[in-house]
């Protein structure tokens, strides 16, 4: 699997939609097979044609067959919807069929001590990801300065993120990805989502930013 999902997103000049990396019914009890299609068909491929939409726009613009004033909304509208794929291709490989793997090596290692424990890391982004506001994400990800592991919750799909913080880990909490099997319990989603992440590949993220660096 491509460990880099701003690569796979990205082919012959379009925004284009991965597949998922499992069978969509594989990933019961964390969430059912029809929340996982429409997510994926529907809502991440809305997002793919958005982005690909704005940037359109954006050189319709350059090249004099749309007024320049067209060009700050287009500029919004990619923002958002290429945040909303970069994320989604980032969600679909942070979770695991598997229950309860554990991290491992330098990923345990990057974790502890960023803080302090993997308890440590569970509390801080249950409690970060629960009081996103309306629809958004939790993501870890690398603090470009200190190169330690950070936890943002992120307003949309692009609000609210520093400067070269780069995501290795993330968890929708719009409503259109836990609705149908946990109502309003987010709560309980992201206890699910956390004992289903698929460490293995967000180890391979992080190792391939620190290579990079
Ligand atoms: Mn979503």
């Amino acid at each position: 699997m491509n460990t880099n999902p701003s690569t796979c997103a990205y082919r012959d000049g379009h925004y284009v939609l991965p597949p998922l990396p499992y069978d969509p019914a594989e990933l019961e009890p964390l969430l059912d097979e029809q929340t996982v299609l429409l997510h994926h068909d529907k809502h991440h491929a809305a997002y793919v044609a958005g982005a690909n939409e704005a940037a359109e726009h954006l050189r319709r613009v350059q090249d004099g067959d749309l007024p320049p004033s067209a060009a700050p909304d287009a500029t919004e509208r990619l923002a958002f919807n290429l945040g909303g794929h970069i994320l989604h291709c980032l969600y679909w490989e942070s979770m695991t069929p598997e229950d309860g793997e554990q991290p491992m090596g330098d990923l345990a290692d990057a974790l502890n001590r960023s803080f302090g424990s993997i308890e440590g890391f569970q509390r801080v982004f249950r409690a970060v990801t629960l009081a996103v506001q309306g629809s958004g994400w939790g993501v870890l990800g690398v603090d470009p300065a200190s190169g330690l592991l950070r936890i943002f919750g992120i307003c949309r799909h692009h609000d609210a993120l520093i400067p070269g913080f780069l995501p290795i880990l993330a968890c929708d909490v719009w409503e259109h990805a836990y609705y149908l099997r946990y109502h309003n319990n987010r709560a309980g989603y992201i206890d699910s989502f956390l004992s289903h992440i698929d460490w293995e590949h967000t180890h391979q993220r992080l190792t391939a930013i620190c290579h990079e660096s």
